[in-house]
């Protein structure tokens, strides 16, 4: 008996009002493309004849706009998870109260898990990209996993897009491994970062697979040229790894990094090849950016272990021309493993991720913009810092032509604690927290990081109050802030008011 073939209009039909619909890819890499499009097409079908339709959305990390900004315009979102990029999709989770679409902003390891713990209601349709299926149902993702494996197996119907723009050479590349849940979960055998132990497909009954024949190309922009503040923010990165290379922290044949997704992640890499003093090292992290394959190709990557291959089409072309150089010294795995915390604190993972505001005492903002208006979301962020061997976070030290400083006094929302955030860096300089007290690390966070226009309004805030561990002044943490909503400049704030 051969598969069923069906077309995007008829995936869509199988989808009803209220399911809780699994996306396989992480970022727009291995997302599905033409069946969120008939979804949507169908949402605003069934609202047009006054019916509600409307279906949770579990993705691996963010997705591109074929899903996101398609089901968001359409309005056909009830509950969204765990990481979104899409400007519509934003704008949707930012709406007024009743309008806004739910969404909770999850750690992205933990997606896999509490959809099988069934803390997320169940996942009814799974919709997968791969570029080979066959008819014992072994399905071959793309260039992203995310929860891939856990969707497929729970879904009652898995929609194969089958994209042929997509190399069937790609087999082989992923490793899919399923955790087990308690208490039944077993160790992961995973002690180096180029070991496997999963299968390169993940496999499903036949009979609840519909495959629909795609040919598209992932929505992969290109990155921003390196700039001024990113180059020196990834040039002080570097040097920071040097020194600590030097006294012993780090051994010398280095140790896994992990970076954040975008253009400041990009640079860093970048920095860190060009440093003839940072040995060749591995990448355990999640997202493989064009810098990760650019290094490879020269030497200075040994091998690269993620969930997506999030680059550009011009680099996605060139992986797939290489592709037998690319495929041992690369391994795709599902989010549970590339983000697990476990394995990160065991293989020594250095976590590098970027954030929106920082505070003197080392708390970090990757999320929310003035406290309320969500950006991103936290993504693997939380995975790797909580756990890494040291964790960095990079900031521009302002933003918006200065007038926003992203060194405060308190951060508005928290999503990372002093108490795993170890080094800080900006464009300044590195402020070094591990092994220093409360005021210490704030003269060192202002000295370092903040930018000379803030640093004397940042000591002043620090002189408010003598006394306690974390001398916080609750009457006046956030006037940077009011000083931006009421006058749009934070450098209009003044502490002198608060002086007795
Ligand atoms: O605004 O777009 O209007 O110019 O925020 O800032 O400096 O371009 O940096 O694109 O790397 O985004 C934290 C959001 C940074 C991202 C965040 C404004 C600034 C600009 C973007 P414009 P930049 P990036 C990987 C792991 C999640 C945590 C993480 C992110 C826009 O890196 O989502 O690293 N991280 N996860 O002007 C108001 C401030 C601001 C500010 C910057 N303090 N207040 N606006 N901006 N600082 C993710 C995955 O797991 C997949």
């Amino acid at each position: 008996m051969g598969l069923n073939y069906v077309t995007a209009k008829e995936a869509a039909a199988l989808i009803n009002n209220d399911d809780n619909v699994g996306f396989s890819g992480f970022t727009h890499a291995g997302c599905p493309k033409v069946v969120p499009l008939e979804l949507a097409n169908r949402a605003r079908e069934e609202h047009a004849k006054g019916n509600p339709f409307k279906v949770g959305v579990f993705t691996g990390a963010s997705t591109g706009d074929a899903i996101d900004g398609n089901l968001a315009r359409a309005n056909a979102v009830k509950f969204r998870t765990p990481y979104q990029t899409n400007k519509d999709m934003r704008n949707a989770v930012n709406a007024v109260d009743h309008e806004a679409v739910p969404y909770f902003d999850m750690h992205l390891s933990q997606v896999a898990q509490e959809i099988r713990y069934g803390f997320l209601g169940g996942v009814d349709v799974a919709i997968v990209e791969a570029c080979e299926v066959t008819e014992s149902g072994e399905i071959i993702p793309t260039s992203g996993v995310g929860i891939m494996p856990t969707i497929c197996r729970l879904a009652k119907k898995v929609i194969v897009e089958l994209n042929d723009k997509v190399p069937t050479a790609m087999r082989g590349i992923h490793d899919l491994y399923e955790l087990q849940d308690p208490p039944k979960r077993r160790h992961i055998n995973i002690f180096e970062v180029q070991n496997r132990i999963g299968l390169e497909y993940v496999k499903v009954d036949p009979s609840k697979i519909y495959v629909v024949k795609t040919s598209q190309e992932n929505e992969g922009g290109g990155f921003a040229p390196v700039d001024e503040i990113t180059s020196k923010i990834g040039e002080n990165v570097s040097n920071f790894f040097v020194g600590e290379l030097a006294k012993g922290n780090i051994p010398a044949n280095f140790l896994p990094i992990q970076s954040g997704v975008g253009n400041i992640a990009n640079a860093v890499l970048a920095a860190m090849a060009e440093n003839t003093n940072i040995p060749r090292f591995e990448v355990y992290t999640e997202v493989i950016q064009d810098a990760v394959l650019d290094m490879m190709q020269k030497g200075k990557i040994s091998f690269a272990s993620g969930s997506s291959l999030t680059l550009s089409n011009e680099a996605m072309q060139r992986f797939y021309r290489d592709i037998d150089f690319f495929k041992n010294k690369l391994v795709l795995r599902p989010t549970e493993i590339s983000n697990n915390p476990g394995l990160v604190r065991r293989l020594g993972v250095i976590g590098i991720n970027t954030a929106l505001e920082a505070d003197i005492f080392g708390n970090i903002n990757s999320t929310h913009v003035m406290g309320n208006m969500m950006m991103n979301g936290i993504g693997g962020s939380g995975d790797f810092t909580r756990s890494a061997y040291i964790s960095v976070f990079l900031t521009p030290s302002v933003a918006k032509n200065g007038m926003i400083s992203c060194i405060v006094p308190k951060v508005t929302h928290e999503d990372h604690s002093e108490h795993s955030v170890k080094v800080i860096v900006s464009e300044w300089g590195v402020a070094d927290l591990r092994g220093k007290g409360t005021y210490e690390r704030a003269r060192e966070i202002i000295d370092k990081c903040a930018h000379p226009d803030y640093r004397p309004l940042l000591h002043d805030y620090l002189s408010l109050t003598k006394k306690g561990h974390t001398p916080q002044n609750l009457y006046a943490c956030y006037d940077l802030h009011k000083a931006f909503l009421e006058t749009g400049d934070m450098r209009n704030a003044d502490f002198s008011k608060h002086k007795k």
